[in-house]
């Protein structure tokens, strides 16, 4: 996933970016952060140091640089400190417009009881129209044991809260597939997300690593397995919906998938000391199939369905799962389904988590609409696999990355310009030059 990142399959080819050795490693306590490509320094030369009021940029000091700013980066997450690190920072255009708990119901919840008979029509209905308006919708009565879900957010729980060291142990940095990481965000990207996640590869079987599940607290890797199973079970049942509700064959998205990936990403959102500067996972939509997303009742998860212009803040409910349609499930649709454009926010007050479980193609599955209806043309220009369209989606993500830093460098470059001006002469009256 994050990103998009967070959210990202396993199996790639690796020809491209893999999702591991994207993620940039943000050290804890004992290590020390990845320099970055400027000069970076705890000591930054006092005289070239500009404040303004969302970030501390230090200077290079050498003639060719001088105009690159150097965000300090945070070595793990400030967690005790009274103001946010200027790296954790976004810019005032990405900040919430929201409060994580002014909480909405626009979402719709959709109860799946009676799923395989009496209500299968009416439940598809509005499927259907959950995902032509949002691309999002809840699922309760869904069938999965509420005292599973529940040791499943414990277990999770009690992983962030392990001493540094065991979480250490499954680091994830430098591209490994599987374990912990601190704030993991896209590469070229500067600002960093306000979270801890665990994440492990769970679908094919074949492909699972248990070397990179971590091994505490004590009973959580069969948890996971078992939670992992049942979220298997009831993605293909609402994949058999989902096709029905594109006017297809039940088995029409799980053939598509090919061999169904399942990836598990636990976000653990401490609290933070200004909330409203920053985000705990930036704006995104998932790359996948579809994702199910158990939260916590403290709220966070945030939609947009006008393109970032008015957010909601999905109502939290006990035991339900979001279902987020992902850029697979958008495409297969021709565009029909949205795919859910969503972020998630903290709060001062309270940590939050969620488990976010990616149901995603195999990585060599055609990506192409399963259902075009009359008079429309279809959205792709050709057939791709899945990882060529993850491939375009992380270019376009990483350019525009490039393109708002730049804006950013430009902007600061002429401010800094009219600054170091002389004043222009004031201007005087025409009767008092002649005077
Ligand atoms: O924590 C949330 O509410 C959102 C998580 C999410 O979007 C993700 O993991 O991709």
């Amino acid at each position: 996933m994050p990103v998009p990142l967070a959210s990202y399959t396993s199996r790639l080819p690796l020809k491209l970016p893999s999702p591991s050795n994207i993620y940039t490693r943000v050290h804890p306590t004992s290590h020390r952060p990845q320099q970055s490509t400027a000069q970076h320094s705890d000591e930054p030369d006092k005289r070239l140091q500009r404040t303004d009021r969302r970030h501390t940029l230090h200077f290079t000091g050498r003639s060719d640089r001088r105009m690159a700013p150097v965000v300090e980066r945070a070595p793990f997450l400030p967690t005790g400190e009274a103001t946010l690190r200027p790296s954790f920072v976004r810019d005032e255009d990405e900040r919430p417009k929201v409060a994580h708990d002014r909480f909405s119901d626009e979402v719709p919840v959709i109860s799946l009881h009676g799923i395989d008979d009496a209500r299968r029509t009416e439940i598809r209905d509005r499927v259907a129209a959950a995902c032509e308006g949002w691309g999002i919708f809840q699922v309760v009565d869904h069938g999965v044991d509420a005292a599973l879900i529940a040791e499943m957010a414990r277990l999770s729980r009690d992983f962030f809260a392990l001493p540094a060291e065991d979480k250490l142990r499954y680091d994830m940095s430098g591209g490994k597939k599987g374990g912990f990481i601190v704030s993991s965000h896209l590469q070229g990207e500067t600002v960093q997300d306000w979270r801890e996640i665990v994440t492990y590869f769970s679908y094919p079987v074949k492909a699972r690593d248990y070397g990179r599940w971590p091994d505490k607290p004590a009973g959580w890797r069969a948890v996971v397995e078992q939670y992992s199973e049942r979220l298997m079970a009831l993605s293909c049942k609402l994949l058999g919906v989902l096709s029905e509700a594109m006017g297809l064959e039940t088995e029409a998205l799980s053939k598509a998938c090919v061999d169904m990936d399942q990836k598990v990403v636990v976000n653990f959102y401490p609290k933070c000391p200004q909330p409203d500067l920053t985000l705990g996972l930036k704006r995104h939509t998932d790359p996948g199939t579809i994702t199910l997303l158990l939260q916590d009742l403290v709220g966070g998860l945030q939609a947009t369905r006008d393109g970032g212009n008015t957010w909601i803040t999905v109502q939290p409910i006990a035991g339900a799962f979001v279902v987020n349609l992902g850029d697979h499930g958008h495409y297969l649709s021709n565009g029909r389904f949205k795919n859910a454009d969503h972020q998630a926010v903290v709060n001062g007050e309270s940590s939050r988590l969620s488990i976010a479980t990616f149901q995603n193609p195999a990585p060599d599955a055609k990506v192409w609409p399963l259902a075009v209806r009359e008079g429309e043309d279809t959205i792709l220009e050709e057939p791709i696999t899945f990882t060529e369209m993850y491939r375009r989606k992380m270019a376009r993500d990483l350019e525009l990355a490039k393109r708002k830093k730049q804006a950013k460098a430009d902007q600061l470059k002429q401010q800094l310009q009219q600054e170091a001006a002389p004043a222009a002469a004031p201007t005087k009256p025409l009767n008092q030059i002649l005077a």
